[in-house]
């Protein structure tokens, strides 16, 4: 018997939604019915792009009209918080990007309204699920590297995302916010949840408002010290936009996550090279394919998960704990690189 499909509505048709609503044409079990943007060329647009009839230019409307099972919201942030508390109060699931929200209490607060409301909340933490970055944690699951005491999550590009996405050139707050929070969360995946962190930031690029450098020293509650450091300033022979690089000390082995794909495992006196690149959907383009993998992935993890009553593995209150260490980050640079608990934030 086929399985009746998740029916969506996507909120917010710029920049980054293509991506997502590529990725939903490919889901068998969800399909995206009605599209928001308040933006009427724009909604239009991706109307036609992706044959959907049912255009709003207003959430509200879009809610009283359709019956969805679930929103996918792709809205910068400021505007995460109503569309969240919104759907919460119509008893619809959803999908929530990042970054979730400008404050820790705004993020409480949509974690809230959701349990509230019996409703399931994901935010769209995509970079934990490029398949490199699972490569990277079976290895760990094996228990080839032995006990885990060093990590690094490195992101270094000189790459221009100010074309595509114009506000994070204009943003008081940059790449922490932006990068950073995805680094931050591939460490929270691959060494567990922090104690305390300490962070330093700056500006290179004179064009833009916010930082562009960050680097953050991460002490995880299993002992491990891990360094995430992310930078939008760093000109390279290669460009390497947007791979993120890892690397790993264990009691046992190493590896490295290096440029390219290519991972070695080191352990035991045996060396392996494996070939992690990710896949290349159809609708994809290098460089970004990395990136648009992950949104497959994702999205078929919600649909999974909506399926089977499962809690999404970045579900809105795991992700308070992300976001709390993005905001560890501001308030330890802002104050010379102070060490700051982050349990008593999250
Ligand atoms: P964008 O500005 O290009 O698009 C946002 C769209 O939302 C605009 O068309 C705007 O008109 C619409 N919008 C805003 N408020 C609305 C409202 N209340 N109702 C209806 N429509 C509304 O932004 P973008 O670059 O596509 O980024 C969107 C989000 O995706 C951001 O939070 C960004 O951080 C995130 N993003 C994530 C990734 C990733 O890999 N996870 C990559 C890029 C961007
Ligand atoms: O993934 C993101 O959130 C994007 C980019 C890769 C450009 O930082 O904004």
């Amino acid at each position: 018997m086929a399985r009746v499909k998740q029916k969506g509505g996507l909120i917010g048709c710029g920049f980054f939604a293509h991506n997502h609503l590529h990725a939903w044409q490919e889901i068998e079990g969800a399909e995206i019915v009605a599209l928001c943007d308040r933006d009427e060329k724009r909604l239009k647009e991706a109307g036609e792009k992706f044959g959907i009839a049912n255009l709003y230019t207003d959430a509200a409307k879009m809610l009283a009209s359709e019956k969805l099972d679930f929103v996918d919201i792709a809205t910068t942030v400021a505007t995460h918080r109503p569309l969240v508390e919104l759907a919460a109060k119509a008893g619809v699931a959803v999908i929530c990007q990042k970054p979730f929200a400008e404050t820790l209490s705004d993020a409480q607060a949509m974690v809230d309204a959701c349990k509230t409301a019996d409703v399931p909340l994901m935010v769209h933490e995509n970079f934990r699920w490029q398949s490199p970055i699972r490569a990277v944690r079976a290895v760990l699951d094996a228990g080839t590297l032995g006990d885990i005491f060093w990590g690094r999550v490195s992101f270094r590009s000189a790459y221009d995302v100010f074309s595509g996405q114009p506000y994070l050139a204009t943003e008081e707050r940059f790449i922490i916010q932006d990068l950073g929070i995805h680094i931050l969360d591939i460490a929270r995946f691959l060494f567990g949840d922090v104690a305390q962190l300490s962070a330093t930031t700056r500006r290179v690029n004179p064009a833009i408002r916010g930082e562009d450098v960050a680097t953050i020293l991460l002490d995880h509650e299993t002992g491990a010290t891990s360094i995430c450091d992310c930078s939008y300033a760093t000109q390279q022979p290669e460009e390497l936009f947007p791979q993120t690089l890892v690397e790993i000390d264990g009691s046992k082995g190493t590896l490295r996550l290096g440029a390219n794909y290519q991972m070695i495992v080191h352990a035991d006196g045996q060396t392996q090279t494996l070939d992690v690149s990710p896949k290349l959907h159809a609708w994809a383009r290098r460089p970004w394919h990395n990136i648009q993998e992950s949104v497959f992935n994702i999205e078929r993890h919600w649909t999974d998960c909506l399926n089977s009553g499962h809690e999404p593995e970045t579900s809105g209150a795991d992700n308070l704990k992300t976001m709390a260490l993005v905001f560890a980050a501001y308030e330890s640079a802002a104050a010379d690189q102070k060490a700051i608990d982050v349990r008593r934030m999250a």
